[in-house]
Formats: structure tokens, C-alpha cells, sequence
């Protein structure tokens, strides 16, 4: 065995399995079968898929690859997003039934709606916005905390026709201003702010900055559309600035909706790449619904009349698009929407939530479940979470042990886990067990979902046996496939679909490998791969070794550039709360620890115990900066961190010689 495969089979050494629950695989919206279905005829596979919707005019062909990668699905149908989302069920009799459940941060500031309301709501949006000048085509900026008019803005623009492009409330003016340009964005809709930590925490200065840098740049918003929800003081501009309330809520609730081409635009979403601006991807409007609506329903196995649905991730990117707006209600679930963090006012708010809303599927991010766990078991046994029947994971890798706990402490070990693998240009989950038909195993995402073709590869494109990793590649396209990079088809071919060219396949920018079953497991991106002495190691695989040891919470494994091998392994790691300074031994104790987990080329040069790890608003772990750290480098740009404080924290414990 070369070494390359010694790790490999390593990581392979995760033997435990988790069944289907039977009664779920009993009644499963999706089973076995589907994947040779969809495997004899791919095309039909997703028409059939499509069929859940409503068309105005059904299409003429699925599929138009006559220009990859440039596709058209659904080419020649008509279709409104919205109406998809609330007036088919409203006339199907479901007016009655909660569309979602808002859960402001402070407590007893709750709102549910139904979909009748959320309807009228819409509609008056939608008129608000056309008396503002906005038409099919414009574009609509909306920076907003996690209230329900966020949502009202996103199917309001959907149902005009013109395409929304969310800018996490948390972004700074900066981040906001260049969106703005890039995408040429006419009218912005935002809050005086939003409750975070149980405090207000103001947006709307934001967006004023913001606007002044546009107009530096040379460009112009026309109109800022403002939702009282805080009621702190704001700068007003008359000329531009328009309460929400005086407009949409004096709005008619009438509204008659065009329906659109399936290729119309219904959104961007601003994505970082690895280097250079943001990339803006396009979705479109038919075969991303038909992609976020089925997959919705079938990974969750989800029973619209009886299934209360929360994903907690933030409309500001994309798991909240797909699977806390569009995904949901275009399946006429009951969804939950949650203000502000985890743990205001205390530890135990999401169980809370779970407990008093009986939610019985759940979908958060691995780095959300080690917080939880840091905080031991005691917290969420104090609630009755046994109305929980799904789990969801997504976002990053989730470490075999945080997935047992989660399976064990959150699910006691009912629920299956569904580690689902996608991306903002994948629209939709590609990669993901069916909870009533997989077997789960901790750590992987298991199989592409049927109608989806993936594979991982060689640099030179040829698949590789099962018991070895290279990268990963989409070999199919896919109805909710991102469209192209906003106003740059250069860019969206270069970095997508240059590098398997000649196989026409799109390069996802992850490492993966399939274990002796075939099975797939996504290490993280390609470029948090590291090469210690020419063997190839992922930071994935030593985070998990590392979370495994008893006293550890969290961790974070970088690469640094060292002399004699390369690179190097250096590893930031959070102790848990119980474990208090760890003892004086706890660095060679991990380092042991790795090495019997995976193997002396493992073994961490460097181990850091820090009170805190640099992540992005979305959660991923900014490696980059850690890399600056291990490498005695200034640390970089620390501006799409959630928290620029982080940082401070890391550095000075270093200066200190912890
Ligand atoms: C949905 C979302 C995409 C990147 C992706 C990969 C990582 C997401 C994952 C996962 C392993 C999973 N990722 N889900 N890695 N297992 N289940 O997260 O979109 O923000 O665009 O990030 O996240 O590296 O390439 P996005």
C-alpha cells in the first residue's frame, strides 16, 4: 500500500451503520427504485419531477445541451415562482394551513402565518414595488434580519419578474455596495435593523453608507424600502428612503401574476470564490423550483399536512433560499423562521423551539452542532424533542462524532441523519442519503440523488476505484444548475467547466473519495487538501480524528509551509467547557491521539488551543487566516469573518505563548 492509500483506508475504518427506521422506509415519499428510473431516462426522471408544479404552459423540451454549458431546462413552459409558492395552495384549499412560524429573538414575539396571509402579503408587495418603478427584470437588493418580510420581499420580487439578490444582513456596507453594482440593483429593501443577542442591531445605516459608495462608483439606487421592525432612529432621505409599512400595507391584495419563461432570472446570490470579487450566481426560474421543490421533498421525506420543517440557516445565503423559502412552500410545508442566535437568551433556545413547535424535521450546519456539543448533553436533555423524525446536515463535512452525537443526543438515535451535499451554483441538493432508503454512515453523504450524475476523478479525468479520492465532478447537468456568473460567461467557464472540458463535466472545487463501497465522502475543498511529504492529507479527516478525543470541542487543521516536509499539519483546537485548560499534558496527549486515529503522517507539527475559531457568516472555517497564523504571516483580510474579533483572540493567545 502506498501511503496515499494508507490514509484513505483510514478514513475508511468508519464502520458504523444506521438503518432506516422502518416505519419511515414503510411510507418513504422516494425508494430504491427511483435511481433506475432515473438512470434509464434522466429527462423523463425530471419531467415527471416538474410535474409537481404548476405551469402556465408546459414546456417543449426538457433539455436544450445544445450549447453546454449553457442550459435551458424546461425550454418554452411559463411559470411564476410565487403563485408556485402560495396561490396554487391557497386555491388547492390549503389557505388555512401555516406557511411558517416567525420566532422573533425576544421572547413571546411570535407571528404565524398562513398561506392565505402570506398571499395577501405578497400581492401587496408586489404592487408596492411596481409603484415604485420596479419592472420585470429590475433588480432588488434586500438586506433584512430573519423576519417575515424578508420572505414577503423575495416572493414579491419573484412574482414581478424581477430578480432578487439577498445580501446577509450580517455583510458590511462594503460588501453590500459592490453587490449593488455588480449587479446593478435599482431598489434596496432593508429594516431599521433586527434583534441580535438580545439587543437591536441596526441595518439601515448600512445601507445609506452603502449607497453613498455606489454613487461613487457611478452607480444609483433609486429607492431604499424600510421595514419597522426594531423601531431605533434612522437617517431619512426623502427623496429615496420609503417606509415599508405605508406602502405595502396600503397596497392592494390583489394581484394578477404574469408567468414567466422558465429561463427568466429569479435570483443571484453573491458566492466568495477563491480569489478576485465575489461571483453573482444566476438562477433561474423553472428548473431551479422544480430542483429545490423536489429535492425538498424527497431527502426530508417530508409530509406536508403533518411535518412542522426548520431549517435554521439564514436567507442570506443559499441554504435559506432553497430550503427555507422557495424548496418549502412550493411543497405547501409548515415551515420556521428564527430571529436571532442559538443562544439568546439562554443555551437552550433552538430546543426550546423544537419543544414548544413540535418540529419534526431539522436541518442546521455541522459547525452549529459543535457549539452544542461544547455545551454537553445537559442542554438539549432538558426539552422534549421527540416530535424530531428527520436530521439534516449541510454546509461542511460533518465529523463522524458530531454526527453520532447529533444522531444519539438530538435524534436519540431515531431519527436518520441526511448529510447533504451541495453548493449556491448547485441550486439544490446533489449528494445526500434518502432517510428511507440508505443506510447511514457518519461522515459520508453517500450517494449522488437519482436524475443527478456525480463521480470523483483523477486530475486527468479518469473515475477512480472505489478505496481512492480525487476530485469532484457533476458528469450530468441538472434543472436547478447554476446559469452562469452574472454578467461574466467567461468567468462561470473557466472556473466550472474548463477543467474537465472535453468531458463536458463541471468541477465542483471539492475533494472527495468513495470508500470500498462506492460510497461518497466529501473531504472539503480542494484547496484545504494538504500534501505533507507528498502524501496527501485532508484537513477533514485530522479535524474528525481531533473531535474525537474527549476534551476536544472543536478544531480546525490548516496546512503551513514547512522546510523539510512541505507542508506541514498545524491544528487550532477549542476545548470543551468541562475540560477546562486541558491539563499541562493536552498537546502531546492530541498529538498521540491523531497519531493513533490515523497514523504517524498525520501527527500535527503544531497544535493551538484557542477560545474561538475565524469562520464566515455561513460557518465555514476561514483557513486562509489560520494559514497566516501558522505560517508567522500578518494576519489577511479579516472582513467577511463573522466575527473580526476572532482573530485578536487567536493572535494574542499566540503572542502569549499558549
Ligand atoms: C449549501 C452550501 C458549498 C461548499 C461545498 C463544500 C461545502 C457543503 C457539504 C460540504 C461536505 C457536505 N459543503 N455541504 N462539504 N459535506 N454535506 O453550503 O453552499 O455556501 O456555496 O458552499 O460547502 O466544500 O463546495 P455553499
Amino acid at each position: 500500500m502506498t501511503s496515499t492509500e494508507e490514509t484513505l483506508s483510514n478514513l475508511s475504518k468508519e464502520d458504523r451503520r444506521f438503518e432506516p427506521p422502518e416505519e419511515l422506509a414503510a411510507d418513504a415519499n422516494v425508494r430504491a427504485e427511483a435511481y433506475d428510473r432515473a438512470a434509464q431516462d434522466r429527462e423523463a426522471f425530471w419531467a415527471e419531477a416538474a410535474e409537481r408544479l404548476h405551469w402556465d404552459r408546459t414546456w417543449d423540451q426538457v433539455l436544450d445541451w445544445s450549447n453546454p454549458p449553457f442550459a435551458k431546462w424546461f425550454v418554452g413552459g411559463t411559470i411564476n415562482a410565487a403563485y408556485n409558492c402560495l396561490d396554487r395552495h391557497v386555491e388547492n384549499g390549503l389557505g388555512d394551513r401555516v406557511a411558517l412560524h416567525w420566532i422573533g429573538e425576544p421572547e413571546d414575539d411570535t407571528r404565524s402565518v398562513t398561506y392565505a396571509e402570506l398571499k395577501d402579503e405578497v400581492c401587496q408587495a408586489a404592487n408596492a414595488l411596481t409603484e415604485l418603478g420596479v419592472q420585470k427584470g429590475d433588480r432588488v437588493a434586500i438586506y433584512m434580519p430573519m423576519i417575515l418580510e424578508t420572505v414577503v420581499a423575495m416572493l414579491a420580487c419573484a412574482r414581478i419578474g424581477a430578480p432578487h439578490t439577498v445580501v446577509f444582513g450580517g455583510f458590511s456596507s462594503d460588501a453590500l455596495a459592490t453587490r449593488v453594482v455588480d449587479c446593478g440593483v435599482k431598489v434596496v429593501i432593508t429594516a431599521d435593523g433586527g434583534y441580535r443577542r438580545g439587543a437591536p442591531s441596526a441595518l439601515k445605516p448600512a445601507v445609506d453608507e452603502a449607497r453613498a459608495k455606489v454613487k461613487e462608483q457611478g452607480g444609483e439606487v433609486e429607492k431604499v424600502l424600510v421595514v419597522k421592525r426594531t423601531g431605533q432612529d434612522v437617517d431619512w432621505d426623502d427623496d429615496v428612503d420609503v417606509w415599508w409599512n405605508d406602502t405595502v400595507g396600503e397596497a392592494s391584495t390583489e394581484h394578477a401574476c404574469e408567468f414567466f419563461d422558465s429561463e427568466h432570472p429569479l435570483y443571484v446570490m453573491y458566492t466568495s470564490g477563491s480569489t478576485g470579487k465575489p461571483k453573482g450566481i444566476l438562477h433561474t426560474t423553472g428548473g431551479y423550483l422544480v430542483g429545490a421543490a423536489f429535492t425538498h421533498w424527497e431527502v426530508f421525506d417530508l409530509k406536508p399536512e403533518t411535518d412542522v420543517y426548520w431549517c435554521t440557516a439564514d436567507v442570506g445565503w443559499v441554504t435559506g433560499h432553497s430550503y427555507l423559502v422557495y424548496g418549502p412552500l412550493a411543497n405547501a410545508a409548515t415551515g420556521v423562521i428564527y430571529e436571532g442566535t442559538p443562544d439568546t437568551p439562554e443555551k437552550g433556545r433552538w430546543w426550546k423551539i423544537v419543544q414548544d413547535l413540535k418540529v419534526s424535521i431539522f436541518y442546521t450546519a455541522p459547525t452549529a452542532i459543535r457549539s452544542f456539543m461544547k455545551q454537553g448533553q445537559e442542554i438539549p436533555d432538558r426539552y422534549d424533542m421527540s416530535s424530531l423524525r428527520v436530521l439534516g446536515s449541510v454546509g461542511e463535512p460533518i465529523n463522524p462524532e458530531a454526527y453520532v452525537w447529533y444522531r444519539h443526543v438530538i435524534g436519540k438515535d431515531k431519527t436518520p441523519v441526511v448529510d447533504t451535499w451541495w453548493q449556491t451554483e448547485t441550486g439544490s441538493i446533489m449528494i445526500s442519503p434518502l432517510p428511507g432508503v440508505t443506510a447511514g454512515k457518519p461522515g459520508s453523504a453517500m450517494n449522488p440523488l437519482p436524475g443527478i450524475g456525480a463521480d470523483v476523478v483523477t486530475e486527468e479525468g479518469e473515475s477512480v476505484p472505489n478505496g481512492s479520492g480525487g476530485y469532484l465532478v457533476l458528469t450530468e447537468p441538472w434543472p436547478s444548475m447554476l446559469r452562469t456568473i452574472w454578467g461574466d460567461d467567461e468567468r462561470f467557464v473557466d472556473t466550472y467547466w474548463s477543467k474537465y472540458k472535453e468531458q463536458g463535466w463541471y468541477f465542483a472545487g471539492d475533494g472527495a473519495k468513495k470508500d470500498e463501497d462506492g460510497d461518497l465522502w466529501v473531504l472539503g475543498r480542494v484547496d484545504d487538501v494538504m500534501n505533507v511529504s507528498g502524501h496527501r492529507l485532508s484537513t477533514t479527516e485530522i479535524e474528525s480524528a481531533l473531535v474525537s478525543h474527549p476534551k476536544v470541542a472543536e478544531a480546525a487543521v490548516v496546512g503551513a509551509k514547512d522546510e523539510d516536509t512541505g507542508q506541514a499539519v498545524c491544528a487550532f483546537v477549542i476545548l470543551k467547557d468541562e475540560a477546562g485548560d486541558g491539563g499541562e499534558d493536552i498537546v502531546e496527549e492530541l498529538r498521540k491521539h491523531v497519531r493513533k486515529e490515523i497514523g504517524p503522517i498525520a501527527t500535527p507539527r503544531q497544535i493551538m488551543i484557542v477560545p474561538e475559531l475565524p469562520k464566515t457568516r455561513s460557518g465555514k472555517i476561514m483557513r486562509r487566516l489560520l494559514r497566516d497564523v501558522a505560517e508567522n504571516r500578518e494576519v489577511g483580510d479579516v472582513t467577511t469573518l463573522a466575527d473580526s474579533s476572532v482573530m485578536d483572540l487567536i493572535s494574542d493567545g499566540m503572542s502569549s505563548g499558549k
